[in-house]
């Protein structure tokens, strides 16, 4: 039977017994958005599988993908499946390639233990804030042990993202002023693990020490972001990238906030879900002819704004 005929729930069996294109059909109906990506989402959600999830986040050409690479050679040395998704905020595209494009992780291709795709937002509600926990939840439900998340570009976004995962390497360069920019961005925060990545160029030691200054001075918790080195191009230092990666979510497990997060993140999708659905409504009922006249007389001057907004929502009730 074709993909394209396959319900969800076959779909999500089939994914499920290892059919990689019954799994990349999934994520793509989550992608596009619409009624059969809310039936994937609300298959997923039943299942109540969960991943560990990794979020590997920083400026663009940071050595993101490289350092995955090594990350999934690592995992699958010690035996456990990994799927990767590719985030690309800039683009409304996907094509499944961004990733294995540009580095070796097509090495990785004839692995049945190793899952890569890219995601992009396309029609979804909500964009990638809402579509990145869902494939996450698609992978888990799957049977999918351990994710890993790339994230390309700076901003809001990233964070968001970022948000999504129990664990976020942020990934910056020996370059000046990298270590701020990850401040500026609102990484600090987000981080709990620090990668000074290409460690071979000039300037580690100082951007490592940039960033310990600057943990120092945010308020002491739970958990000190470890920033370490590495050459993810020669594989060095991943084998203590991993480690601290294990460690923070030892530390997670230990005093409840893997859970804690778990639920909070649920939580703020559950808002994400309402706000995209009432702005999706909003944008519904400007489009209807009800409130043209409604406008007329606003922009006329003679009913302000909010007595308009008021009427039309009571219209609306009645
Ligand atoms: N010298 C050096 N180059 C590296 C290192 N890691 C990655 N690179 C190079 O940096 C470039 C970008 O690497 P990617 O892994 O594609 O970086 P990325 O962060 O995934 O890039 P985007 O996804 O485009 O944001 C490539 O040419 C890599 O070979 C490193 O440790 N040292
Ligand atoms: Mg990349």
């Amino acid at each position: 039977m074709t993909d394209r005929r396959r319900t969800p729930d076959e779909l999500l069996s089939a994914a499920s017994g290892g059919d990689r294109r019954a799994l990349a059909r999934l994520l793509s109906l989550v992608e596009r958005g619409g009624p059969p990506a809310r039936q994937v989402a609300a298959l997923a959600y039943r299942s109540g599988r969960e991943a560990v999830t990794v979020g590997i986040t920083g400026a663009p050409g940071a050595g993101k993908s490289t350092l995955v690479d090594r990350l999934i050679a690592a995992v699958r040395a010690e035996g456990t499946p990994v799927a990767v998704l590719a985030v690309d905020p800039s683009s409304p595209f996907s094509g499944g390639a961004i990733l294995g494009d540009r580095v070796r992780m097509q090495d990785h291709a004839l692995d049945q233990g190793v899952f890569i795709r890219s995601l992009a937002t396309r029609g979804h509600l909500g964009g990638l804030a809402l579509a990145v926990p869902e494939a996450i939840r698609v992978l888990a439900a799957t049977g999918w042990p351990l994710v890993l998340v790339e994230t390309v570009g700076v901003g809001q976004v990233e964070v968001e993202v970022a948000a999504a995962t129990d664990t976020t390497v942020v990934v910056v360069n020996p370059r000046w002023g990298d270590a701020i920019q990850a401040n500026k961005a609102g990484l600090l925060e987000t981080a709990d693990v620090f990668v000074v990545n290409k460690a071979d160029n000039p300037g580690a030691r100082e951007t490592r020490r940039d960033l310990e200054q600057m943990l120092d001075l945010s308020p002491p918790g739970d958990w000190r972001p470890p920033v370490l080195e590495a050459v993810a191009t020669k594989g060095e230092g991943i084998g203590d990238v991993w480690e601290a990666i294990g460690r923070h979510q030892g530390q997670l497990a230990a005093d409840g906030a893997l859970d804690r997060g778990r639920r909070e993140r649920l939580e703020r999708e559950f808002r994400a879900v309402l706000a995209a659905r009432i702005e999706r409504d909003v944008e519904a009922m400007l489009a209807g002819g009800d409130v043209g006249p409604v406008v007329g007389e606003v922009v006329d001057r003679r009913l302000d704004p909010y007595e308009a907004a008021d009427r039309l929502l009571e219209a609306r009730r009645s």
